[in-house]
């Protein structure tokens, strides 16, 4: 069945290091449905690629909340 990919960026605060960059990383790869991650530690951002249906940038954002860095959808 065809997938359709959508890109997606969410501002992601209080990382500090390579360590925090690859815990948001590794964060955002755990979720079902998402198929490349680049995280940017000077932009305090991420970006990602995500399959329509299988998850949504907010699921995305709560799933780096969880983990201590408070994230949303830009
Ligand atoms: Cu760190």
């Amino acid at each position: 069945m065809f997938e359709k990919k959508l890109n997606a960026t969410l501002s992601v605060e209080g990382m500090h290091c390579n360590h925090c960059k690859a815990r948001v990383e590794n964060a955002i790869k755990s979720v079902k449905g998402v198929k490349a991650v680049t995280v940017s530690l000077e932009g305090a951002s991420a970006e990602f690629v995500y399959a329509e249906g299988k998850t949504t940038p907010e699921a995305v954002a709560e799933a780096v909340t969880a983990i201590g860095f408070a994230a949303k959808v830009k």
